[in-house]
C-alpha cells in the first residue's frame, strides 16, 4: 500500500528543503489545520446542532451572516492568533483587520486574509462550501501594531494560499509557489492525507461556470462568449457544459480537476464584479497559476499584479483552464475594439 503523508508531514518536508525556512510558515498550517477539522466538524452536523441560518445581522458586505461564517471565523481567528505567529487578519465577516496584540504575537511576521465561508447561503441546503486563506508577510516593523499595508499587497506577494473544501470529502488544496498539492480529510482519526500530488489544471476543458441569470445584463463580449460555449461544437460533438454551484471554492476545485472556466464579471449591479480581491480571487489566482492556468480581470489584467487599495475591494474575476481564458478574453477585446470603433465614427 502507498505510504501516506499527511499535511503536517508534507508541510515540514517542503519546510527543510529551504535552510532559511524557520518553521513559522509550518505551524501556521498547523492553526489553518485544527480550524479547518472544527469547521467540518460543525458543518457535518449543520442539521442537527444549531448552526444552520443566519443570525439576524449582516457582514460589511451586506450580506445576512450565517451562524457558520461566524463560528468559522472565531475559530480560524483564535488558532491563528494563539500560534504566536501571526500579527493580524483580515475577513469576509470584519469591518476590518483585526490586530492580535497579545504578548505570544509580539514581533510576528505574518499577515492571513481570509474568507471563513465562501458560499455559506449554501449550507442550509447541503451543498459544497469553502475556507479560502492568503498569507503574507508583514511589511510594517515587526515590534510595532499590523498596519493596513501589510495586508493591501498585490497577490504576487502572497507566500502561502488555498482553500478548504466541504463537500463529500473536506480537502486541502494549497501552494507556497511550488506547486499545488490537496489533502484529503480521514475524518475517523482527524488527519489530513495528500491524496492530489502536484495538481495540474487541463489546458483546456468543456465547463463554464457563471451565474446565467445575470446574461441580460453582462457586456456584449461576455455573452457572446457564453454563446460560444453553448453552440454546437464539430470538433467534439456537443456544446460545452454549464456547472455552477454557487460556491467558488466547489466551482474551482472541479475545474481544477477537469479542465473548465469560472467567472464573475462586471455588470451594472457589481460594476466592479462582486468578488473580493484579497482572500478571494488573489488566493485562487495563485492557485490556478501555480497548476498551469490563469486568472485575470477579463481585460488583459493579471488578477496577481492588482494593487490592492482597500480591503474588501471587488474585482471582475476570470479563472481557468489557459485556452479557455485565451478565448474569453479574445471575445471581450473583440468587442472592447469594435465599440472603440464606432465610437470613432461617431
Ligand atoms: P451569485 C458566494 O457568495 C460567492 O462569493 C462565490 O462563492 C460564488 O461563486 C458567488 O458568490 C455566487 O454569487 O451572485 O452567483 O449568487
Amino acid at each position: 500500500m502507498k505510504e501516506l503523508i499527511t499535511l503536517g508531514e508534507f508541510v515540514i518536508q517542503q519546510q527543510h528543503k529551504h535552510s532559511d525556512a524557520t518553521g513559522d510558515l509550518s505551524q501556521i498550517f498547523g492553526a489553518i489545520r485544527l480550524a479547518s477539522k472544527l469547521v467540518h466538524r460543525e458543518i457535518n452536523k449543520a442539521g442537527i446542532a444549531d448552526i444552520t441560518g443566519a443570525i439576524g445581522q449582516e457582514n460589511i458586505q451586506g450580506e445576512q451572516q450565517q451562524k457558520l461564517d461566524v463560528y468559522a471565523n472565531e475559530k480560524f481567528k483564535a488558532a491563528l492568533a494563539a500560534r504566536g505567529l501571526v500579527c493580524g487578519i483580515a475577513s469576509e465577516e470584519e469591518e476590518s483587520y483585526v490586530s492580535f496584540d497579545q504578548d505570544i504575537n509580539h514581533g510576528s511576521k505574518y499577515v492571513v486574509l481570509i474568507d471563513p465561508i465562501d458560499g455559506s447561503s449554501n449550507i442550509d441546503v447541503n451543498v459544497a462550501v469553502g475556507t479560502i486563506f492568503s498569507i503574507y508577510r508583514r511589511k510594517s516593523p515587526h515590534d510595532g501594531p499590523v498596519q493596513l499595508e501589510d495586508f493591501l499587497q498585490p497577490g504576487t506577494a502572497q507566500v502561502a494560499a488555498g482553500y478548504v473544501i466541504f463537500g463529500t470529502s473536506t480537502m486541502l488544496v494549497y501552494t507556497t509557489g511550488e506547486g499545488v498539492n490537496g489533502f484529503t480529510f480521514d475524518p475517523s482519526i482527524g488527519v489530513f492525507y495528500l491524496s492530489h500530488a502536484n495538481m495540474q489544471i487541463p489546458k483546456t476543458g468543456r465547463i463554464y461556470s457563471v451565474n446565467e441569470g445575470n446574461y441580460v445584463h453582462f457586456h456584449d463580449g461576455v455573452k457572446r462568449y457564453i454563446k460560444h460555449c453553448q453552440e454546437f461544437d464539430p470538433a467534439t460533438n456537443r456544446p460545452y457544459t454549464s456547472r455552477y454551484i454557487g460556491s467558488l471554492v466547489a466551482d474551482f476545485h472541479r475545474n481544477l480537476l477537469k479542465g473548465g472556466i469560472y467567472f464573475y464579471p462586471s455588470y451594472a449591479n457589481h460594476p466592479m464584479g462582486k468578488l473580493r480581491l484579497l482572500y478571494e480571487c488573489n488566493p485562487m489566482a495563485w492557485l490556478a497559476e501555480q497548476a498551469g492556468g490563469r486568472a485575470s480581470d477579463g481585460s488583459g489584467t493579471r488578477i496577481l499584479d492588482i494593487k490592492p487599495m482597500e480591503l474588501h475591494q471587488r474585482t471582475p474575476f476570470y479563472v481557468g483552464s489557459s485556452s479557455m481564458m485565451d478565448d474569453v478574453e479574445g471575445f471581450i477585446a473583440k468587442e472592447k475594439a469594435r465599440l472603440q470603433q464606432m465610437a470613432e465614427l461617431v
